[in-house]
């Protein structure tokens, strides 16, 4: 089992889509393993897009990732981190495949929903960055017998 950080980015949290988002995740099987709304620092800000330092949109992105609340999940599953980018679908909302959330809900890169790790260390470093070790919780549900073989 593997764990992802996905963010509902301030877009989707005031278009009033947190629901219709997260049904994507909890419907494909994802557990969810933690999740909190909160409204994110500079600092927080910097430290998780530190790679886009320096870009023509860093900037932007600054300013639009802390224009108001988002809400943060650890989720977990078989696969998780691919999974979850496949749901998500390409970064530009115009490029991105139909059925993902990104062309299903969005149209302009400025405004693409949600953030997703994008490979195994980057989850480990964004998780550890948006929880504390006790906000992630471990339980199983009933349905998970029929999820996975
Ligand atoms: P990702 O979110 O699909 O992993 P990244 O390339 O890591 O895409 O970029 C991080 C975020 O920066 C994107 O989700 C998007 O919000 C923003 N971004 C990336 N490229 C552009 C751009 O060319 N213009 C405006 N925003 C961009
Ligand atoms: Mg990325």
């Amino acid at each position: 089992m593997e764990r992802t950080l996905v963010i509902l980015k301030p877009d989707a949290v005031q278009r009033g889509l947190i629901g219709a988002i997260l049904q994507r995740f909890e419907r494909r099987g994802l557990r969810i393993a933690g999740m909190k709304l909160l409204q994110v620092s500079d600092s927080l800000a910097r430290q998780h897009y530190a790679v886009h330092e320096g870009r023509p949109f860093f900037d932007g992105l600054i300013q639009f990732i802390t224009s108001g609340p988002v809400v943060v999940m650890a989720l977990e599953g078989k696969d998780a981190i691919a999974v979850t980018r496949t749901t998500v679908g390409a970064t530009a909302p115009g490029k991105a495949a139909p059925g993902t959330i990104r062309a299903d809900f969005g149209m302009d890169i400025g405004f693409n929903l949600v953030h997703a790790s994008d490979g195994p260390e980057t989850a480990a470093q964004e998780l550890a960055l948006w929880f504390g070790a006790d906000e992630l919780v471990n339980y199983s549900r009933v349905i998970d017998p029929w999820i996975y073989e």
